[in-house]
C-alpha cells in the first residue's frame, strides 16, 4: 500500500527543492584586467580563491594556453606554485558540478611542467572527496584545438571548500589552468532550519487530520 504525500507537504517539498540550489558559473571574466598579475586572493562569481601564487590570465601571451576569456593559471616554475582553495564568499555550502581544466604553457614551451590536476573537496560533516584529472597535452593557445578539457563531477555536494593542485610527472607541483566552475549554492543553515520547521508543522497537521 502506498502512502500519497499530503498535497500541502508535496507543495512545500517542491518549493524547497526549487529553492534548494542556485546554479551559476565562475568564469573569472568579472575580474578587472591586471596584465596577468600575480595573486594570492581573488573573488569571482561569489566565490573566493586563496593560494600562495597564481595568475588571472587576462592578456594574450604567446606562450600560454587560452580559451578567449580570463582564467586562473598556476605555475610551478621556480617553486612558485601553490594549491588554490575555493570557498563561497561569506561562507556557506556549495556543490561543484564540473569545471574546465588545462595546462598553463603551450605545447613545446620549455617551462612546461604538467601532468594532472588534483581536486580535493571538504564536505560539511567531515567527508573528503578527491579526483585526479589527467591533462591531455592539447595546448595550442587561443583558437585551434580546445586547450581546456571539460570535466563533469557527480556527488560533489555539501562542500565547505575545494582545493585545486597541479601535479607534475614526478609528483611535485605542476602547472595548470582552470575556468568555468559550475557551482550550486546551498541556502544557509538558518534557511534549512526554517524549511525543516515548516515541513514538521505541516507533517504534524497532516497526522492530526488522519487521526
Ligand atoms: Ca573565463
Ligand atoms: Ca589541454
Ligand atoms: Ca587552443
Amino acid at each position: 500500500m502506498t502512502c500519497p504525500l499530503h498535497p500541502v507537504l508535496a507543495g512545500i517539498a517542491a518549493l524547497s527543492l526549487a529553492g534548494a540550489a542556485n546554479a551559476s558559473v565562475v568564469t573569472f571574466d568579472d575580474l578587472p584586467v591586471s596584465g596577468n598579475n600575480i595573486f594570492t586572493f581573488v573573488s569571482s562569481g561569489g566565490f573566493d580563491f586563496n593560494g600562495g601564487h597564481f595568475h588571472i590570465i587576462d592578456t594574450p601571451d604567446s606562450r600560454i594556453v587560452g580559451n578567449g576569456t580570463q582564467f586562473l593559471g598556476a605555475e610551478a616554475a621556480g617553486g612558485l606554485g601553490k594549491a588554490v582553495t575555493m570557498t563561497q564568499a561569506g561562507g556557506g555550502l556549495f556543490s561543484l558540478d564540473g569545471l574546465d581544466v588545462a595546462e598553463l604553457w603551450r605545447a613545446g614551451e620549455p617551462l612546461n611542467d604538467f601532468y594532472q590536476v588534483s581536486l580535493t573537496g571538504n564536505q560539511f560533516g567531515g567527508g573528503v572527496l578527491s579526483m585526479l584529472i589527467e591533462l591531455d597535452g592539447v595546448a595550442d593557445g587561443p583558437g585551434g584545438a580546445n586547450d581546456f578539457q571539460t570535466i563533469a563531477l557527480g556527488g560533489w555536494t555539501n562542500l565547505m571548500s575545494v582545493t585545486i593542485t597541479g601535479v607534475n610527472a614526478v609528483g611535485g607541483f605542476g602547472d595548470y589552468s582552470i575556468d568555468n566552475l559550475l557551482v550550486n549554492v546551498v541556502p544557509e543553515p538558518g534557511t534549512y532550519a526554517l524549511m525543516l520547521a515548516g515541513l514538521g508543522l505541516v507533517g504534524f497537521m497532516a497526522r492530526r487530520r488522519i487521526s
